[in-house]
This record gives structure tokens, C-alpha cells and sequence, in this order.
């Protein structure tokens, strides 16, 4: 069952996506579940799988509920596997609406508690982008291990001081995104996405989301060529901002568009 989001965590349009690789296992069930949750978040809204150049049924089961819901499940494709980044730029790109929101596609997140970010959205002092922490994480303690440097590395060297950089439950305002330019299409992208919103002055507010094991399909952000990349990814940033910042921040397509 899907828990009710508070009655007040509305909004007008948003735009929900998510990321799949190899997920025929939760790709039904992942939309089945905002289907039945964003009609209480939000007026209007949209779900965006993105099938980054997945080799299961991904895309053949994406194309099927978007046949069986048309103008509300769309399907995003690549036909080589990009990464994690460029499944969230192509999210973010196809997304339509003021709001923008993603979750993993591996349903470690609950779609509800999107509404939790938009509660906090709607607090007085008006955040840009609000993204979750995972209260208790449930992954292996290696994991947890790895993020904890991450995340002290992130901080040391960009001045990043978010409590979790890659909970893969965000929300942002359409105008916290324009004119940002990333370029890491692995998984550094999400830190260096808050590390180029934060250089642009705008507000992160975090809130505390629950966090699920995996219960189908199987786990590749641990995978040494994934690390390998973030790490390679994340210096070629900070060399680049440290020679030149000015050309540093020119690199990178817009994250909306362009
Ligand atoms: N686009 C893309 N998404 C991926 C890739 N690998 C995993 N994902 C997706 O990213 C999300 C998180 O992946 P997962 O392997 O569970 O990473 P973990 O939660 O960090 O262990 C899931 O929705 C995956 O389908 C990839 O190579 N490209
Ligand atoms: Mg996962």
C-alpha cells in the first residue's frame, strides 16, 4: 500500500522521473505506485522513465504503460548506456512542468514521500531545491563507508555541505536549473549539480526521507568502473575550477535544453 501524502503537500504541475538500467523487475511496479501517489501531490504531472540503453524488458514494459497511459507516462531512451548522469540530464530535459522531481529506479524511495520535499518547498523562506537524506540507509555497510568519504571529500573540496549528496530523492524549481551546466554524465552528477546550483547562489533545503533495500533487480552503483569514474570525474572539476575557474564553469551543456 501506498501511504497518503499530507493533504496540504500539493502542487500545481510537476514532473516526476526516474532512471532505469535493467530494472524490468521494478519498472512496473515503480509506475503503478506513482500513478497512485502524484495524483495527491500535485493537479497535473507527468512520469518519465528513462531507459538508459537498458538490455531486459526496461524499455519494451516502459513503452507498453506509456501506450496504456497516454500523456502521463512517457518513456525517454537511449540506446547505448550513457550512466546514471545523462539518464538524469535526459530526465530533467524531457521534463515539461515548473516543478521537477526524481527517485532511483530501483524503488529504494517511496514516490509519497516526494511529499515531504514539497512541504518543505512550501516553508516561508521559499527553498529553490529541496533534496532528501536518507534517514537510515539501507545499503551495505561499504556503501554507507564509501559515502561517508564522498561526501567529507565533496565538502572539503567544493564547500558541498549537504548531508547526502546522492539520496536520489530531489525536488527543484525550474529556475534553479537554468543556466546550470554540468558535465559528468556518471554519478558524480548529482554532486556536481548542487555543487553548480549552490555557485549560482540558489537555497538546498534537505529533509529526511526513508530508505528501502532493493527487493528486485540488482545493484551496479558499487561497481569499481561507476567509482572509477566519479573519482575521475570529481578531480577533472576541481583541476579545472582551480586553472581556470571562469572557463571551468563555461564547460558542460545546460542542464535544461541547449
Ligand atoms: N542511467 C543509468 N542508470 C543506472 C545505471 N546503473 C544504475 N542505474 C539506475 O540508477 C539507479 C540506482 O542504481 P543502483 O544500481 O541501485 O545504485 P545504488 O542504489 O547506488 O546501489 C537505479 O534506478 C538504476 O536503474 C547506469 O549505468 N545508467
Ligand atoms: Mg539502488
Amino acid at each position: 500500500m501506498t501511504d497518503p501524502a499530507p493533504a496540504d503537500a500539493r502542487v500545481r504541475r510537476l514532473s516526476y522521473f526516474f532512471p532505469a538500467h535493467n530494472e524490468e523487475a521494478n519498472l512496473e511496479g515503480l509506475v503503478d505506485e506513482a500513478l497512485a501517489t502524484l495524483p495527491s501531490l500535485a493537479d497535473e504531472f507527468e512520469i518519465i522513465a528513462v531507459d538508459d540503453g537498458s538490455r531486459d524488458r526496461t524499455l519494451e514494459i516502459a513503452e507498453r504503460l506509456a501506450a496504456e497511459h497516454p500523456g502521463v507516462v512517457r518513456v525517454v531512451h537511449h540506446d547505448v548506456n550513457r550512466g546514471y548522469g545523462g539518464a538524469l540530464r535526459s530526465g530533467f530535459e524531457a521534463s515539461r512542468f515548473e516543478l521537477l522531481a526524481f527517485t532511483d529506479g530501483d524503488r529504494q524511495f517511496k514516490v509519497a514521500d516526494l511529499g515531504r520535499l514539497i512541504d518543505r518547498l512550501h516553508e516561508p523562506d521559499h527553498p529553490d531545491v529541496v533534496v532528501g537524506f536518507r534517514i537510515k540507509r539501507a545499503d551495505p555497510f561499504i556503501r554507507v563507508a564509501y559515502a561517508r568519504t564522498y561526501k567529507l571529500a565533496n565538502r572539503i573540496f567544493f564547500g558541498l555541505r549537504v548531508r547526502d549528496v546522492d539520496c536520489a530523492c530531489k525536488l527543484f524549481r525550474r529556475e534553479a536549473l537554468e543556466g546550470v551546466r554540468v558535465e559528468s554524465r556518471g554519478a558524480f552528477f548529482s554532486a556536481e549539480l548542487l555543487i553548480k546550483i549552490g555557485e549560482q547562489r540558489r537555497s538546498i533545503a534537505e529533509v529526511g526521507v526513508p530508505h528501502y533495500a532493493r527487493t528486485a533487480g540488482s545493484p551496479t552503483g558499487a561497481k569499481p568502473s561507476v567509482i572509477w569514474r566519479a573519482v575521475k570525474d570529481f578531480w577533472l572539476l576541481r583541476l579545472r575550477l582551480w586553472a581556470n575557474a571562469d572557463r571551468a564553469r563555461r564547460r558542460g551543456r545546460p542542464i535544461l535544453g541547449g
